[in-house]
């Protein structure tokens, strides 16, 4: 495109307002900060394995307020707890799977040039950018970083040290991020999808994304309004959030009183079930298209996954305080939630059989992404399946608030949502980039981190039934929890291997870039949808010539046909 080629440097690459290009920023930057929320965790286990013992040369290089001579203090795990979760589901994960994929992919898989409005998506991008830096910064702030859980659960979060207050502004500004985004894809989606792309023609990344869309558009506004406030019960005196009569260490607290905790936690979970939603459908998406594509089978039940998504993308609203069962809230709220929460299992269960049947009579390509695609089916159902027994009553009572949640959460995010965006990652390399990534290394790269991932969250459960509570700095003060101490030094270990096996995907990531084989055509991978009919990489403004969809998006080995694939938009 002719006027692409005088914009600066800075016009291009840093203040762009190409899709693709804002789509790599998001993409690059939510990486980095997976890898920053890795190495905060990588500290935490540290403690976790070796309780109260310095941890040799690296924690000589901490300060004296967190862990002087290398031992780590409570308050800077408590720290390092609250930011790893911060930071992986709101810097890393949603950004990469919203922002990064989501930027770069939907325009193209609808055969638009870029999103409805391309100056929002920048603006969406800064505000997560400055939502970050608050973050980061807030570590060097007197008292460290936000030390209250990822959840901030008052009348805890309203007295912590200024690390809180940072980390309320960064959450302003992150949500208002996402809430730029989410409109746009929403008007993108609706509007601007390619002549003869009718809604069911549609990938199904894009109807993942689609949902995904309407539920941060609709959860995050509660929790916005939720951070305002407890805002202003932090610097203006207010007290929504704080009971009355609040002694802390034998002091009153001096404030007005007669808020609710409470509220808070319903306000929050509003979200942040939704949420988990928006962290697992967008790699969801990402699985199909490649299993689809590695199979050379159409999908095996196209619309039954789109009426699943929409269903479960509704019920995600209705099944927050599943979180709350503990809280005292009553048996008629907590039936509610217990009966909602088995049903919005259904849909999952479908979505997981129609991408199994999917494989069954396939002629599977085992590439490096369909590895990843493949091994996150096993691990999605793995925390899913965990999720049901906290979904009941009677048996969320003794593993609530147990390494057992801590188990079943990640078994969705890491060992599925992470595993299943690095997949994308190998898939869609060639795209951006012109280059395959090295297939050698990459498959070194998914059987360590596969491995690893399961060594470090199946014990987790061994731990939550012995009982052991989660966000414990000791974790030997009890003798239960000292019976499963040598769980904690195997999982440490697995996350601090898993750790150097993700060194092998930077250097193949960046390596390839220059080093990579080069694609013969645009079309590697010989896939039906929209983006491989792009030239490589994709111009600004997208496609040479304005496509047109004939067909469903999975017509693999259609009879009649020599080649095994019938692109979206070739005619003939
Ligand atoms: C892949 C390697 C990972 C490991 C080894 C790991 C390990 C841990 C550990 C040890 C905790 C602290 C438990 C405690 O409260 O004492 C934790 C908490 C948490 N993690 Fe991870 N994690 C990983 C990845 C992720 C990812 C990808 C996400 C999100 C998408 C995530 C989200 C969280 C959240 C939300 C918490 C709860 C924090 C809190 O309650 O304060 N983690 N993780
Ligand atoms: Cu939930």
């Amino acid at each position: 495109m002719s006027h692409s080629e005088h914009q600066s440097f800075w016009q291009k690459y840093i203040f762009s307002v190409d899709h693709k290009v804002i789509g790599c920023q998001y993409a690059l930057t939510g990486l980095v900060f997976l890898f920053f929320g890795f190495c905060l965790m990588m500290l935490m286990r540290w403690q976790l394995a070796f309780p109260g013992e310095p941890l040799p040369v690296i924690g000589g290089l901490f300060s004296d307020t967190t862990m002087p001579g290398g031992v780590m203090l409570p308050e800077f795990y408590n720290s390092l707890g609250a930011m790893h979760g911060t930071i992986m589901v709101f810097l890393g994960v949603v950004p990469l799977a919203v922002g990064g994929f989501g930027n770069y992919l939907v325009p193209l898989q609808i055969g638009a040039p870029d999103m409805a409005f391309p100056k929002l998506n920048a603006a969406s991008y800064w505000c997560y950018f400055v939502g970050g830096v608050v973050m980061f910064a807030s570590f060097f702030v007197p008292g460290g970083a936000a030390n209250s859980g990822w959840t901030s659960y008052p009348p805890l979060s309203d007295i912590a040290t200024m690390g809180q207050t940072f980390w309320l502004f960064g959450m302003v500004a992150l949500i208002t991020s996402s809430l730029l985004g989410s409109v746009n894809f929403i008007v993108t989606i609706v509007h601007l999808r390619a002549r003869g792309l009718s809604f069911f023609r549609l990938p199904f990344f894009v109807w993942a994304q689609f949902v995904t869309s309407f539920l941060l558009l609709l959860a995050f506004p509660p929790l916005e309004v939720a951070g305002v406030l407890q805002l202003m019960d932090r610097l203006a005196g207010s007290s929504f959030f704080l009971p009355s009569g609040l002694v802390i260490s034998g002091t009153p607290l001096g404030v007005s009183g007669g808020g609710s905790p409470l509220l808070w936690q319903h306000l929050f979970w509003f979200l942040a079930h939704p949420e988990v939603y928006v962290l697992i459908l967008p790699a969801i998406g990402i699985v199909t298209e490649i299993i689809v594509n590695n199979t050379r089978k159409p999908l095996y039940g196209y619309k039954t996954m789109v009426y699943s998504v929409l269903f479960l993308g509704f019920m995600s609203f209705v099944v927050w305080a599943h979180h709350m069962f503990m809280t005292g809230m009553g048996t008629t709220m907590s039936n509610f939630f217990q009966a909602t929460t088995m049903i919005i299992s259904i849909p999952s269960v479908v979505i997981l059989t129609v991408l199994i049947l999917t494989l069954w009579g396939g002629s599977i390509r085992f590439t490096v992404p369909m590895h990843f695609a493949l091994a996150f089916l096993p691990m999605f159902a793995i925390g899913g399946l965990t999720g049901l027994p906290l979904g009941l009553t009677a048996s969320d009572i003794p593993l609530h608030d147990t390494y057992y949640v801590i188990g079943h959460f990640h078994y969705v995010v890491a060992p599925g949502t992470l595993l299943a965006l690095f997949g994308g990652v190998y898939y869609w390399y060639p795209k951006v980039t012109g280059r395959m990534m090295n297939e050698k290394l990459g498959k070194i790269h998914f059987w360590g981190s596969f491995l690893c991932l399961n060594g470090i969250f199946m014990p987790m459960f061994i731990q939550g039934l012995a009982g052991v509570s989660r966000r414990l700095y000791m974790p030997t003060v009890y003798a239960h929890a000292e019976a499963v101490q040598g769980t904690n030094v195997f999982m440490s270990y697995s996350a601090w291997i898993l750790g150097l096996v993700q060194l092998i995907f930077i250097f193949n990531f960046f390596r390839s870039l220059k080093k990579g084989k080069k694609v013969e055509s645009d079309n590697p991978w010989q896939a039906t949808t929209l983006e491989w009919a792009t030239p490589t990489p994709p111009p600004h403004g997208n496609f040479l010539q304005e496509p047109e969809v004939y067909r469903g998006p999975y017509e693999y080995s259609p009879p009649g046909r020599t080649e095994d694939f019938w692109p979206q938009n070739e005619e003939k």
